[in-house]
Parts: C-alpha cells; sequence; structure tokens
C-alpha cells in the first residue's frame, strides 16, 4: 500500500474528490473581484469539509459563488463560458449561501435571499425580442392583440381534447399562448420568424386567417356536429371526454337529450342536469364577490382565525369565470384538519348549497414523494359544490338597488329551461373549497392560480429544467435530493430559477 502521505502529494490539487460528501452539489468559486489567494482559501476550507469544489467552470456546475459580484456581472460571466448552456438550472450565489454551507457543514437549502438577481435586459427592438419558450418564463396578461389567432388556435386544442389526442391539445394551446404573449397584433407571417413552440399546423392555420380572414378547418371544426355536441355534453357538470364521446357515439347531442332517453346518471351529472342554463352563464366578479362574502362567513364562523383566498381566472384579474375557486387555511398547522365538513355542514342550514361533494385530504409527503410522477391532481381536503345565490344581494353589491327580501320561490327542483333566475331570485353557481395546510399553503396558492397552461408549463420547466417536482404541495429537488420550503409564491418562483409573474400575467 501506499504510505498515506506519497499518496496525498500524487492527488493533483485541481482533481477532486473521492472523499467528497455532497456529490450532487458541485460548486464554482468565482475568482473575479475575489483574487487568487482568497478562492484558493475558500476553495481549500470547502473541500475540508467535503464540499466539492471545481476548478474550472462546465455545465456539470450547480452552484456558482462569488462575492462582491451583482447578478448581471455574473450572468455576463457565464454567458462567456464555453461550458455555459442557457438552459442549465445553475444557482448564481453570493458568498453567504457559501459561508452558511461552512458553518452547517453541509450544503444549505439555497433560499431567495442568496440568489443574486439578473435583470432582464432591456430590448431595443420589440421584433427582435427574445420570446421565452415555456409560458412560465413570460408575462401573459388578460388582454392581449391577437385573440382572432388564439381563438381559432383554441377551436383545435379543444377538439383535440375532445378526441382524446392531448398531446395535439397542448401544442394548439402553447401556440395559441405565445400568441398572447406578443407585444402587438400579427400582420404578417413574417412577425412569426424566431417565435418557439409555432409547429406546422399552427403555422398554416395563423397564414389561412392572415390570408383570408378566417381558416377553413377551424370554421368547418366549429360548425361540426361531434364538436357542438362534445361542447354541450361535456359542458354538464360532472362530465367528462369519456362519457360524452360515449353518449355521442350512442346518438345523444346535449342534456336535453339525456332527460329524454333517461340515462343512468350519476349525482354530480343530475345536478349538472338539473342546473344547466345556469351553470352556463358566466360567472361575474360581483357575484364571485358575493360568494366570497358568504365562504368568509362560514368559514369564520366555524373556525375563527382561518384564511381566505379567492383563487383560480378572478385572482389572475378576470371579469368573468366559470365557477369560482377558493384555498382556506390556518396559520396555526393542524387547525385545518376536518374543516371541509363544518364548511359545508353551515353552508347547508343555511340553505346555501344546490349540491356538494368533499373528498378527504390524502396526501402524504412520505408516500407522494419524489416516486410518484407529477400529477395535476392535488390531494387536498376539497369540495366541489353548486351554491345557490340570491341575485338580490348580487344587486346589491353592485350597488344598483337596495337589498331586496329574501324570496325564496319554493321552485328549486323545476328543470332550468322552466326557471328563469331573475324571477326566481337566486341562480346556480360552480363554486370550488380547497383546504391546505399552513405549510402547503404557497403551494396550494400557486397551483390553483391558473392558468392550466401556466401550471403545466411551471411543473414542466422543473422537472425538465431544474431536476425538480413541483406540485400543488410541495417541490421536491431531485438533486439535492430534499422538499424546499416556502412561504410565498416568489420563492418558489426564485427556487425554480424563474423571474416572477404575478398572477395578472399568467393568463398562458
Ligand atoms: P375559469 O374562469 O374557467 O374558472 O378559469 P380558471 O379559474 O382558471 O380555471 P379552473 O378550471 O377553475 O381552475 C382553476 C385552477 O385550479 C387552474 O389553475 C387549474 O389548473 C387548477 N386546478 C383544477 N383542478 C385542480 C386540482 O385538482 N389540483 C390543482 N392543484 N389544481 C387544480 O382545476
Ligand atoms: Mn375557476
Amino acid at each position: 500500500m501506499i504510505p498515506l502521505k506519497r499518496r496525498k502529494v500524487s492527488l493533483p490539487v485541481n482533481q477532486q474528490n473521492d472523499t467528497c460528501k455532497f456529490p450532487h452539489v458541485s460548486i464554482f468559486i468565482l475568482e473575479r473581484k475575489m483574487g487568487t489567494s482568497r478562492r484558493a482559501f475558500l476553495t481549500k476550507l470547502g473541500r475540508s469539509k467535503g464540499f466539492l469544489i471545481k476548478e474550472t467552470y462546465s455545465s456539470s456546475i450547480t452552484h456558482v459563488v462569488s462575492e462582491n459580484n451583482s447578478g448581471d456581472e455574473v450572468q455576463t460571466w457565464l454567458e462567456s463560458q464555453t461550458g455555459w448552456d442557457a438552459s442549465s438550472s445553475v444557482h448564481s450565489l453570493d458568498i453567504r449561501w457559501f459561508t452558511e454551507s461552512m458553518e452547517a457543514g453541509r450544503p444549505v437549502i439555497v433560499q431567495e435571499r442568496h440568489i443574486l438577481k439578473v435583470n432582464p435586459k432591456p430590448s431595443g427592438d420589440p421584433s427582435a425580442m427574445q420570446m421565452k419558450s415555456y409560458a412560465c418564463q413570460r408575462r401573459t396578461p388578460l388582454k392581449h392583440h391577437n385573440s382572432f389567432l388564439t381563438e381559432a388556435l383554441e377551436i383545435l386544442s379543444q377538439n383535440a381534447e375532445y378526441n382524446d389526442n392531448e398531446g395535439r391539445s397542448v401544442a394548439f394551446r402553447r401556440a395559441a399562448s405565445v400568441l398572447k404573449a406578443l407585444p402587438c397584433r400579427v400582420k404578417s407571417m413574417e412577425d412569426l420568424r424566431c417565435l418557439p413552440c409555432l409547429g406546422d399546423h399552427s403555422q398554416r392555420v395563423i397564414k389561412e386567417i392572415l390570408e383570408d380572414g378566417s381558416s377553413r378547418e377551424v370554421e368547418s371544426t366549429r360548425q361540426s356536429e361531434q364538436f357542438q355536441a362534445m361542447k354541450a355534453l361535456t359542458g354538464i357538470f360532472g362530465v367528462g371526454v369519456r362519457t360524452a364521446d360515449r353518449w355521442f357515439r350512442e346518438g345523444l347531442r346535449s342534456p336535453d337529450d339525456l332527460i329524454r332517453t333517461g340515462q343512468q346518471l350519476n349525482r354530480a351529472q343530475q345536478a349538472g342536469v338539473q342546473y344547466y342554463n345556469d351553470l352556463q352563464k358566466p360567472v361575474t366578479k360581483v357575484e364571485a364577490d358575493v360568494i366570497s362574502d358568504i365562504v368568509e362567513k362560514a368559514v369564520h364562523s366555524v373556525l375563527p382565525g382561518a384564511e381566505i383566498q379567492l383563487m383560480g381566472g378572478f385572482r389572475r384579474g378576470k371579469e368573468v369565470g366559470h365557477d369560482v375557486d377558493f384555498l382556506i387555511t390556518h396559520p396555526e398547522e393542524g387547525k385545518e384538519e376536518g374543516l371541509m365538513p363544518k364548511i359545508t355542514n353551515w353552508l347547508e342550514e343555511q340553505g346555501l348549497l344546490l349540491y356538494q361533494k368533499t373528498t378527504r385530504n390524502s396526501y402524504l409527503e412520505k408516500m407522494d414523494g419524489p416516486a410518484r410522477p407529477p400529477n395535476n391532481m392535488d390531494r387536498f381536503e376539497r369540495c366541489f359544490s353548486i351554491f345557490k345565490l340570491q341575485t338580490s344581494a348580487v344587486r346589491y353589491k353592485s350597488n344598483f338597488t337596495a337589498p331586496a327580501e329574501d324570496v325564496s320561490t319554493g321552485r328549486e327542483n323545476e328543470k332550468p329551461s322552466e326557471r328563469d333566475s331573475e324571477e326566481s331570485g337566486w341562480r346556480a353557481v360552480r363554486v370550488d373549497l380547497v383546504v391546505s395546510p399552513y405549510s402547503q399553503f404557497a403551494f396550494a396558492t400557486l397551483g390553483w392560480t391558473g392558468s392550466k397552461l401556466f401550471e403545466r408549463e411551471l411543473r414542466r420547466w422543473a422537472g425538465q429544467e431544474k431536476n425538480m417536482s413541483l406540485s400543488s404541495h410541495a417541490l421536491y429537488d431531485s438533486k439535492q435530493n430534499l422538499y424546499l420550503r416556502a412561504k410565498t409564491e416568489e420563492e418558489i418562483f426564485a427556487y425554480l430559477g424563474l423571474e416572477f409573474i404575478p398572477p395578472s400575467e399568467r393568463n398562458a
């Protein structure tokens, strides 16, 4: 055996390191503004504690540490390196992360305060604007300049979904989303140069609309019997694409056909058919606000101190929605357990619920952790419901008229076609309630704000670019083998190496 001393000498100093304890964290210390001797000192210190510190920069580096450099300076330096890959997931960190890790004797979790901020580069020429390829890297406002194109692409996306072709559906939706993020109206195919996510098919459709004012494929899809029937049938609460497709193939076209032929319906579908007309009508922001007041009253009656947040489209600034989504939590972890039945009991006693189905929380970090594929459905305690909303309360909230007396007509069980909500004094509104433990609240907030494509892209970004797994419960870092804790949405974006996108710009 070679004596220890000789073996040590024969090891090249820049080649570490079979004694490293944290092989998944590969550190590069930037000499810029730090100087050779301090860098050598820090390298030696880190290695003595079992850290993997590389002499040269390469694509395998996960953590770049620097001192007295701005985020922009480090970014510029990185971009000049041959090993630099724009899509890589390297953390650009202040020396504080390194010193804290030295003290802890292990790589500490990267927190927002460790991350060097990079300012977005000003783009002089808007046509040269670089469009990022993931929707979660872009700002997508509610009002944009290309609805004449995006509506057409979304019809094709919807149709692909009705035909159970998810890949195609997402492709059209991504293409539409890119156009929503453009700063101006598309005038010619030239304007689409350099844009990501526009496949051949989407380009053909866009070209036809630009040249002829409409696309034959889109118009014939829109008019087709299958599209219209699938739209009507999947528009029933409780009916998914599979069921609607089966009914379509049996010759059924509308909710009335289901009633007429006496189809077997589950409880949700029965309510869906019964309140079909009301549920087809968009929910306004004022109606959502009235329901917020009711939910707040219900929740505070059964658990004082609980917090309630409006989620979904209304949180993104939409003026109308197909339902109203709420997230409920309590700052004292554990207090939220078993909350949902208490809320629904309270609402039921007040006669405010036309339908409800509660599913309990089934999330366990240990079981749902890294091994599980990322999944859109979460496992919070959750209630799908249909509220009975008094129209007088809505009028009062809009300050048009004074509150009227409660006008229950006793005609609640009639078919929607025979019922006029103006006359009856109430309408049915879909409401989703979700209860989250406080420690998961930031993840739940992010997951329930939408849009659906934005969420999907966030999860794709996390998995493909960061080797992380994001759900509405947690963010798991596969490289570091740990769950990243967060109290705010901002922290989650920072962990993901993304610029923070406010809810109003998540309308992808
Ligand atoms: P809307 O105006 O049509 O209601 O539009 P929206 O509010 O954006 O859509 P939504 O269908 O009400 O969904 C609201 C958000 O909740 C979306 O981001 C959607 O992805 C998310 N969402 C579900 N179901 C689930 C679920 O089971 N788990 C999680 N985490 N999010 C869900 O719709
Ligand atoms: Mn919604």
